[in-house]
């Protein structure tokens, strides 16, 4: 078998083979439809399921690739994609954003309801911090390290933090600091730990770390202001999503605050000092590269 340094550096073919991982080990780690009671097991599958880009779980084997790993990266990759689903069922309830459509499908809750889908949401999330203490627990220095990663990215200062401000901030008067405060909570710090959550099954040197973690802070900036102006641009064929929900709730976002154009100046800047920041952590980096400069031109 070639070792990921010496296979050929085929992007599409690379991405392809590790999305098709991740969808077995998503099959694999995570409990049957028919697993009692069957009702939450078969609606955290259905999400989970339902597609999406796993840009994610991409982010922790592009970490992992980067150094020398004798440590399996799929269970990591998994516990981000159920944490991140965790964050759209909730983020798509009426009390929130009151989406109907998610990856292409009714939503959550339009097809189990409200109670169920709250209930596959907190399930997926306490599911994933249980799958990185579980699935590392040999080696209890990387499981603890994983953990605190993860923890620390979902939590009220982070993704949490950033919703109730992006709630905060609904139909207020716009507020550059708030809106940095949003995207580098609520988007930019699960991009961050997914880089960071691969580099910790390496070994690698502290260093890195911290250019990582600037990495992912560039890219997950990026990855939001376009995610705002395909909010605002592109058909729900295309995304798979409903469109036009920052508009409709008067949310903050590059577009709205700023306008379409500058937004894509941000992207396409932010895009830049990520490509710079992959270039200095060295190692085996292309896939990371390719897959930075892929997610610029993205449609949905
Ligand atoms: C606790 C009630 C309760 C709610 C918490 C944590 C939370 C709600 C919401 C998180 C906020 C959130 C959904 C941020 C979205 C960031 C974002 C751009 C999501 C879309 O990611 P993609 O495009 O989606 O990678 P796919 O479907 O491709 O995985």
């Amino acid at each position: 078998m070639t070792s990921p340094a010496k296979a050929p550096r085929d992007f599409k073919a690379t991405l392809k083979r590790h999305r098709a991982g991740v969808e077995a080990a998503i099959d694999k780690w995570l409990p049957a439809a028919t697993t009692r009671p069957g009702v939450l097991h078969e609606a955290m599958l259905y999400s989970t399921k339902a597609g999406g880009k796993r840009l994610r779980p991409l982010l922790v084997l592009a970490g992992h690739s980067l150094f020398p790993s004798k440590l399996d990266p799929h269970p990591a990759a998994v516990a981000v994609e159920c944490l991140h689903t965790y964050s759209l069922i909730h983020d798509d309830l009426p009390c929130m954003d009151d989406s109907d459509l998610r990856r292409g499908l009714p939503t959550c809750h339009k097809k189990f309801g409200e109670a169920t889908a709250l209930l596959a949401g907190d399930a997926l999330l306490t599911y994933a911090l249980w799958l990185l203490a579980d699935a590392y627990k040999k080696h209890p220095p990387v499981a603890a390290g994983l953990v605190r990663i993860l923890g620390d990215a979902a939590g009220s200062e982070k993704l949490i933090g950033g919703q109730m401000e992006d709630l905060l901030g609904e139909k207020g008067k716009p507020n550059a600091e708030r809106l940095d405060f949003i995207h580098h909570n609520k988007t930019a710090a699960l991009i961050t730990a997914s880089l960071l959550l691969g580099l910790r099954l390496t070994n690698a040197k502290p260093a890195k770390f911290k250019i990582m973690a600037e990495v992912g802070q560039n890219l997950g900036l990026a990855f939001q202001a376009i995610d705002d102006i395909l909010d605002a641009t592109a058909s729900a064929e295309v995304l798979g999503k409903t469109p036009g929900l920052d508009e409709r709730h008067g949310k903050l976002t590059y577009a709205s605050l700023y306008g379409l154009d500058v937004a894509r100046d941000k992207a396409r800047k932010l895009t830049r000092a990520a490509v710079r920041g992959a270039e200095k952590l060295g190692g085996n980096n292309w896939f990371l590269l390719e897959l930075i400069r892929e997610l610029e031109h993205r449609v949905n």
